[in-house]
């Protein structure tokens, strides 16, 4: 039990879930460390959202409006974290939502799925039972892409992966998406559009925003969308790190 007065409350809570998403057999063992590598990124941006990390979420709730076919891809650290919350944001943009693992086992992507459906989701891909397409060039068994969410996609949100399927993804034609507390990471650097935050502010934010945009004009928001650049604003959110 934490108490609630305790001044790193909120943090130890996410540890918590982690652990308990550990224990329950979902999360891959290595997913703690990458935990606590996400954790010492969120510490030096002041575990807040930036206003990069605003732009950057803004052009995102753009995109996924106006994508034809947007796939929400989802990893043990982020089922984890905000499960409710994917399948709100699924649901709003009519989006699928794709189990993609990278430590991929039977039983936790049965896991995953059963948690996905608990929280509301009425139909997930890349399960076991889904028919599955294997991406060229990727050695991991993250290479699994559904034959009707990623594989036909022209925009995936992929968070929480540092790794070559954004770059491979996206050499096939497809827009990437990512949440990345390490702005330095491979996917941060390669994505088209890269938030610098931690998941579980950005999803209820991208929630909201998209609630936002989804009455608005679709030329003003090509427009802003134009506006947007990733390689400037990655730049600048690598400038919020403070080291003193
Ligand atoms: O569930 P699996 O089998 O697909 O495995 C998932 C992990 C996360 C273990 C796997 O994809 C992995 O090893 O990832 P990496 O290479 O450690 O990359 C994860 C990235 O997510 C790192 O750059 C972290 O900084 C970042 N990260 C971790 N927690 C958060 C985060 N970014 C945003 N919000 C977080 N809460």
């Amino acid at each position: 039990m934490i108490p609630k007065n305790h001044p790193r409350y909120k943090s130890l809570l996410l540890r918590e879930k982690i652990r308990n998403a550990y224990e329950s057999g979902f999360l891959a063992d290595t997913g703690m460390i990458a935990h606590g590598r996400g954790e010492a990124f969120d510490y030096l941006i002041g575990e807040k959202t930036t206003k990069y990390s605003k732009i950057a979420i803004d052009a995102s709730a753009i995109s996924l409006i106006l994508a034809k076919n947007p796939v929400l891809s989802v990893n043990g650290n982020t089922i984890a974290l905000v499960p409710n919350e994917i399948v709100e944001l699924s649901k709003l943009l009519d989006a699928k939502i794709e189990i993609n693992l990278f430590y991929r086992t039977e039983k936790r992507v049965d896991l995953i799925e059963e948690i996905l459906k608990k929280s509301g989701a009425n139909e997930v891909y890349g399960t076991n039972s889904d028919k599955l397409e294997y991406i060229d060039n990727i050695e991991s068994p993250r290479a699994t892409a559904s034959l009707n969410a990623t594989y036909s996609s022209d925009l995936i949100l992929v968070p929480l992966e540092d790794g070559d399927r954004a770059e491979i993804l996206k050499e096939s034609g497809k827009k990437i998406i990512t949440i990345d507390l390490n702005p330095l990471s491979r996917t941060a650097k390669k994505a088209d559009i890269t938030i610098v935050d931690n998941i579980v502010r950005v999803i209820p934010l991208l929630i909201e925003r998209v609630k936002f945009y989804k009455s608005k004009d679709k030329e003003d928001m090509i427009k802003e969308l134009e506006r947007f650049n990733n390689k400037e604003n990655l730049k600048k959110s690598l400038s919020c790190i403070k080291l003193s």
